[in-house]
This record gives structure tokens, C-alpha cells and sequence, in this order.
């Protein structure tokens, strides 16, 4: 699995370095800042990939305008400003930088709790207006305060070791991120409401998702001490600007230090001019380290990509990431293989797919196998549109299609195989149930509804599969000659009520649907694997 990237525009102001690795590799690159939104449109159907910063918005409008776009990656963490489900529905790979902002972001949330404690920057104001005032600026120590640190990723265990050098006690929360590994870090890790009483300062770390929207909101402002303090450097609106509003006003939260907002810029934001409040720009990642380190990483994140030895960052692929990986990669042509084979035997009327992995080696197959099945199947059907079809849109399409699929597994596998998928498609004429294995890195077909094969043929293209008996092979062979095609392998399936199952593989594919030839043959279907 190989991805080919032979031109990228770079549409913000993304570090040199970025560039200089591309072309290094062979990559032509076009680096333009000053597209307007009609330019980035007219500009975007030229090229492979694009890498952008915050500047650009990524619509879904830009991306469907896109007819070789491959991938969209962001020098920064998270894609914020990337349509990830327009990519996705179009096959496009989105692609962050997770790691390159992380220490600069842990500094200036450390700066923020520090430049609040002391109420650093009205006290620098007073003084450029000529002032000493130091009654007015008693500040507190940070040694021996408690610390929340919601959200425990890279982010927030850096911040955690760099306040705990200024004395302070660190607990968190994390819905992924245990205890017993943030204990690693000296962090005690406790539920959210275990948490609240116990902290004179919460920073979060975490992404803005449905779940974390509002996380510090007014019943958590009660739930705390009077005087809390908290710091937002992740993403605006973690923090409900309304309630922390009401709890500054209130005395509940004594200080707040804010690097992101709900809107950016703020428009006339009551919070930024509260004096309690110190408020930054949106600065968290903004150092030439980390600038030039995203740039550098996006740039050989998608190097990788075009030699097809990792697909780091990619955040709407998980699929695709397994195609590439040595030990996954037979899973995921096993699953493309039993998807085209069961859409060419069960025709376009299937409507619901159940998919059986056995073995506890797939025990987590399920999820990319899904993927992989549907492209199959997809691939086979007759409408849509192939050229755009990949690991990557495939669940998504099968759903606009109106197809659905259901995952199981079970540890024991069935027979002699040491892990085992199967796929039944309901269809118009009753189910169909197909079951395939990995031998060595070759995904094989081990049986069509009962009927085994003794030597299970390879699911690689070009194949026909044919139902019949014994005297069906006749037709076979006379069919494909009189198509210009000559079988290369055959493999027979054991007979079920005097009916077998055979898979041929083909020196070329046939053009024309093939003919039956002799009413033995039942049914011919050519795969494309
Ligand atoms: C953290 C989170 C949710 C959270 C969700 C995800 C990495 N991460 N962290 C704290 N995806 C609620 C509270």
C-alpha cells in the first residue's frame, strides 16, 4: 500500500524546513500563502497533497473540488480547521503532527499558572505607567497547592513534572490514561468529582469533544474551593466562558489564565478584560521550536506515507494504517478478498454483512476488517464511484448505501485454523456465507457456503468463481477461451449436494460478462481483487 505524492501545496505559513524535506524526496512542492478562497479552488484539483497551518479553512467545499487530493495534513495538533468528515467521506487521509507542540504548550500553561499567581501582568502595566505599587500586587505560592490536571496525554504529564519542581501536588483525570501509569509521573489519578474539592489550580488538556464542551462549568466552580484558580491552554470552550464569568465575579474563582477561546479573536470578551484573568492570543504553540518542528514532522509524516512505511498522524484511517503494517497487512487483503468474493456471488442485493473473526490473534481485527470487507464488497458492485474508493470511505459509503454490518468474535476457532473470518450477506435468494484464513502472508479462501476447498485458493485477482459440478470445468475452460483468457491455477471445493464450488485464476480479466456455456455450470463470476 503505497500512496504516490507528486505534488503538495502548502497554503500557509508553514516553516521552511517543510518544504526542504519534500522536494528532497521528490516531491514538487508550491508553497502559497495568498490564495484567496476562489484561487484555493480553482488551484486544489493539480494536487496530491496539502499542508496547511491554521490560516486556511479546509471546507468541505475545497476538498470536493480536490480530484487527486490523497491527503491534508496540519504542521500543528489537531485539525480543527480541516472538514474531516468531507475528507473522509472522499477518501482523503487527514493528518495532524500530535507531538510537535507539546512542550511549548506545557510551558506556557506553566507560564500562565505562574504569571497568574503573581498577577505578573498588571503589575508589569502599573509599572510602565510609572507606578510602584506594591501593596496592590500580594501574590501566593505555588508550594504545596494542589493541582487537577484534566486530561493526562503528553500535554498534561509535562506539566504535571514541571509544576511539581515548584512543590505542588498533582492529581488528574483521564478516560484513557489509568492510574497505575499516571502514578509513573507522580500523579494521583481520581474521578472528576473526587478532584474538584481537593484543587487550588485545574488546567485541562484535552480535546474539544461533545464530552469535554462546558467541562468546567458552574457545578464545578461549586464543587470547588472558594478561590480556584484554572488555566485553559488546550482548546476554547472547555472551560464554559459564561460560568467562569459568574464564578470571577462571585470570588469562587480567583484567577484564570486563557490561551484559547470560544471565538477567535474575542469580540469585546468581558472574560479578557476581567482583571483576575491574564489572556494570551492563542500562543500555546507558537515557537520557533515547535514551529519548526511540526513543519519538519508533517513534511516526513508524509514521506513516510508515499514509501509506505508508516501512516503516523493520520487520524481517519485506522484501515489504512493496518494495510501497511507487516503483520495486519494478509488481515486486511483477507477481508478485501471475502468482500469482493461475497459481493460477486450474492449479486448487489445484500443489505446486511455479519463478519465472525475467530482466534484471539483478531481479537481487535474487527474493527479495520470492516473496513477492508466493505471496500471489497463495494469494489465488486456495479454503481458508484470506484476511482475513489479506498479503505479510508468505505464504511462510510456502505452506510449511504444502506449497508450494514455487524462484527463479532470468538476466542475458539472452528476446524483446524488458528484464527479464522467469516462473512454471511443476507440476499434476496437467502444467506451467503463465505469463510477465509491468512496462510503465511496470503489471505485464502477456505470455504463457500459448506463446500471446503482441500487446497484453499489465494484471493488475488484476476479469478473467476464458478458454481457447478465436476463437469462445469468443461465450460469453464471453453468459456474463457472463447474470451481470450486461459486459466493459470484451479482449485475445487469439496461437493455439497452434488454441487462444487470453483475458483480459477486468470492470465488476464475478461472484458465481456462471461457465458455460460453447459447447464452444469450454475453460476460465473469474475472478482476483481
Ligand atoms: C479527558 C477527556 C474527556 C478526553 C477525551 C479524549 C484524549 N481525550 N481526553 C478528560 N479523547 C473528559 C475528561
Amino acid at each position: 500500500m503505497v500512496i504516490a505524492l507528486r505534488k503538495v501545496l502548502i497554503s500557509d505559513e508553514v516553516d521552511p524546513k517543510c518544504v526542504q524535506i519534500l522536494q528532497n524526496n521528490g516531491i514538487e512542492v508550491l508553497k502559497n500563502t495568498k490564495l484567496s478562497k476562489e484561487e484555493l479552488l480553482a488551484e486544489i484539483p493539480k494536487y496530491d497533497g496539502l499542508i496547511v497551518r491554521s490560516a486556511t479553512k479546509v471546507t468541505a467545499d475545497v476538498i470536493n473540488a480536490a480530484t487527486n487530493l490523497k491527503i491534508i495534513g496540519r504542521a500543528g495538533t489537531g485539525v480543527d480547521n480541516i472538514d474531516c468528515q468531507a475528507a473522509t467521506r472522499r477518501g482523503v487521509i487527514v493528518m495532524n503532527t500530535p507531538g510537535g507542540n507539546t512542550l511549548s504548550a506545557a510551558e506556557h500553561t506553566c507560564a500562565l499558572i505562574i504569571a497568574m499567581t503573581r498577577e505578573l501582568s498588571l503589575a508589569a502595566q502599573s509599572m510602565k505607567e510609572g507606578k510602584w505599587d506594591r501593596k496592590k500586587f500580594m501574590g501566593s505560592e505555588l508550594n504545596g497547592k494542589t493541582l487537577g490536571i484534566i486530561g493526562l496525554g503528553r500535554i498534561g504529564k509535562e506539566v504535571a513534572q514541571r509544576m511539581q519542581s515548584f512543590g505542588m501536588r498533582t492529581i488528574g483525570y483521564d478516560p484513557i490514561i489509568g492510574g497505575d501509569v499516571s502514578s509513573e509521573w507522580n500523579v494521583e489519578w481520581l474521578p472528576m468529582e473526587q478532584i474538584w474539592p481537593q484543587v487550588d489550580y485545574i488546567t485541562v488538556h484535552t480535546p474539544l469533544i461533545p464530552q469535554t464542551k462546558n467541562l468546567i462549568n458552574d457545578t464545578v466552580f461549586s464543587a470547588c474551593k472558594k478561590g480556584v484558580r484554572v488555566v485553559n491552554c488546550a482548546r476554547g470552550g472547555i472551560i464554559d466562558e459564561e460560568a467562569l464569568l459568574r464564578a470571577l465575579e462571585s470570588g469562587q474563582c480567583a484567577g484564570a489564565g486563557l490561551d484559547v477561546f470560544v471565538e477567535e479573536p474575542p469580540k469585546d470578551s468581558p472574560i479578557v478584560k476581567h482583571p483576575k484573568v491574564i489572556a494570551t492570543p492563542h500562543l500555546g504553540a507558537s515557537t520557533t521550536e515547535a514551529q519548526t518542528r511540526v513543519a519538519e514532522e508533517i513534511a516526513q509524516q508524509f514521506v513516510d506515507l508515499t514509501k509506505g512505511t508508516s501512516l503516523f498522524g493520520a487520524i481517519n484511517a485506522p484501515a489504512l494504517a493496518n494495510a501497511l503494517s507487516p503483520e495486519t497487512k494478509p488481515v486486511v487483503s483477507l477481508g478485501e478478498g471475502l468482500g469482493s468474493l461475497a459481493s460477486a456471488i450474492g449479486g448487489g442485493s445484500a443489505k446486511s454483512v455479519q463478519l465472525t473473526t475467530y482466534g484471539s490473534s483478531l481479537s481487535n481485527a474487527g474493527k479495520y476488517l470492516n473496513a477492508a470487507l466493505l471496500a471489497g464488497f463495494l469494489r465488486n458492485q456495479g454503481s458508484g464511484d470506484k476511482a475513489q474508493l479506498n479503505l479510508v470511505n468505505s464504511p462510510v459509503l456502505a452506510k449511504e448505501a444502506g449497508l450494514e454490518v455487524v462484527v463479532k468474535h470468538e476466542d475458539a476457532v472452528p476446524g483446524s485454523y488458528s484464527s479464522l473470518v467469516a462473512v454471511t450477506i443476507q440476499t434476496s435468494g437467502g444467506p451467503i456465507t463465505i469463510k477465509g484464513t491468512v496462510s503465511g502472508s496470503s489471505a485464502t479462501l477456505v470455504e463457500i457456503q459448506g463446500a471446503t476447498f482441500s487446497i484453499p485458493p489465494v484471493l488475488r485477482g484476476p479469478a473467476l468463481v464458478f458454481k457447478g459440478s465436476n463437469s462445469s470445468l468443461l465450460s469453464v475452460a471453453n468459456g474463457l477461451e472463447k474470451v481470450g483468457s486461459r486459466l493459470t491455477s484451479l482449485s475445487l471445493s469439496q461437493e455439497v449436494d452434488s454441487t462444487l464450488w470453483g475458483v480459477v485464476h486468470l492470465d488476464k480479466p475478461i472484458n465481456s460478462s462471461f457465458q455460460t456455456v453447459e447447464n452444469s455450470l450454475l453460476a460465473a463470476h469474475q472478482i476483481v481483487f
